[in-house]
């Protein structure tokens, strides 16, 4: 099994692997395991916590999508970021972070795990340069997520992993914008990846969850332990649903691309559009490096709305199909402002330092009929000029 979507279909679920022959599989939700010998009581699965069934499939599927040799499910993106700082990091140990983050990552490193004595420094990571003159004799990790959120901007991957490397330190990289269908990080060199399956993975804005895949024993070992140990890990309903999802991945993939490549370029072309921020335009600076690094460039962008915030607030109150909500990644098509949502816990003025304007629009483009996309688009605008 080579191809992306033959083994997002059936790794984890060959029928053979279960009893009766399952071409799904099963959702199995004992929360324990009986064993009829004491010398037996840790063989197999014992607790769910500690090791499910469904789970272990999930996870199974998971390391096949980014050609990974571990994965492991949590119960959210958060949960998964997490339990990585906990696992590989102590007091004292310093990290270099991409300052262009989902709003929720920076909350976690500045205000839980800063408590902890871990210290975070932010650079932009479109320079490496920039990263290399941040790392101090404690730097333990660089972290970026590229494609990042919300304004789209690109780290290389394999650059910064060299620097990481020469500097003993481990590259994480978020790959939720992205997909494994469009980009494998662990192929181009950094160690750790984790995601919000909340989001492309499962596909359906159903589920909350999360990942962590890599390639070493050993750094797998550890997060193992503290799965367990920490507590955040996957239902099995939702391992289930999350399954599910993966299946139609690269076919929702390749319709969130097309559909997104022609709202960019519409959005590029229309008269109250400041700025589009979109990696499959030519406009993008790092348009080079996305071709280089990605097979595609997903189904994320934003964008400024001339009239500031306010004509941002009228502009997606009055949208029918995009609905006015967090998120991302599912099929159906969803708008926000990330300075009074999704970024709001980022203080105005390192918002501003980043780039993340009150007027900026971020948003996750669906599978549904382009043309009523734009259509909505179209009089949303129509709407602001009245
Ligand atoms: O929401 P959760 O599953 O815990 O994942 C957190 C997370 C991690 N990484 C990235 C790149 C993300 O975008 C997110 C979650 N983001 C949103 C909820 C959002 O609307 O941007």
């Amino acid at each position: 099994m080579k191809g992306f979507s033959t083994k997002a279909i059936h790794v984890g679920e060959e029928p053979g692997s279960t009893l009766h022959g399952d071409v799904v599989s099963p959702i199995h939700l004992s929360t324990t395991f009986a064993k009829t010998r004491i010398a037996d009581v840790d063989k197999g699965y014992v607790y769910s916590r500690t090791g499910n069934p469904t789970r272990d499939r999930l996870e199974e599927k998971l390391a096949a999508l980014e050609n990974a040799r571990y994965a492991l499910a949590f119960s959210s993106g958060l949960a998964a970021e997490a339990t990585v700082l906990l696992a590989l990091l102590r007091e004292g140990d310093h990290v270099v972070a991409f300052d262009d983050l989902y709003g929720g990552t920076r909350r976690l490193f500045d205000r839980v795990m800063g408590r902890f004595g871990i210290r975070f420094t932010y650079v932009d990571a479109r320079d490496p340069g920039n990263v290399a003159k941040a790392l101090e004799r404690g730097t333990r990790m660089l972290w970026i997520e590229t494609p990042t959120n919300p304004l789209m901007k690109l780290a290389d991957i394999k650059a910064l992993a060299e620097i990481a490397h020469s500097h003993g330190a481990l590259l994480v990289v978020d790959n939720t914008f992205a997909t494994p269908y469009f980009q494998n990080p662990l192929e181009l060199g950094a160690d750790i990846v984790v995601h919000s399956v909340t989001k492309y993975i499962a596909g359906h804005s159903d589920v909350v969850g999360g990942a962590v895949m890599v390639n070493d024993e050993e750094i797998h070992s550890k997060l193992r332990f503290h799965q367990n140990a920490v507590g955040a890990v996957l239902s099995p309903f939702d391992s289930w649903l999350v399954m599910r999802g993966i299946k139609t991945l690269a076919v929702r993939m390749e319709r969130h691309e097309r559909n997104a490549m022609a709202i960019a370029r519409y959005l590029e072309d229309h008269p109250m559009v400041e700025r589009v921020y979109y990696p499959g335009l030519q406009s993008h600076p790092q348009h080079g490096l996305a071709r280089r690094q990605m097979r595609g460039y997903g189904g994320m962008l934003s964008f400024e709305i001339r009239g500031g915030l306010d004509a941002a607030v009228r502009f997606v109150e009055s949208l029918r199909i995009f609905a006015l909500a967090e998120s991302l990644g599912g099929v159906e098509s969803l708008i926000e402002i990330p300075a009074l949502m999704t970024h709001a816990s980022i203080p105005r003025e390192e918002r501003e330092r980043i780039g993340i304007k009150d007027s900026l629009i971020r948003v996750s483009v669906g599978i549904e009929d382009l043309e009523d996309l734009i259509e909505d688009l179209d009089q949303g605008f129509r709407r602001l000029g009245e």
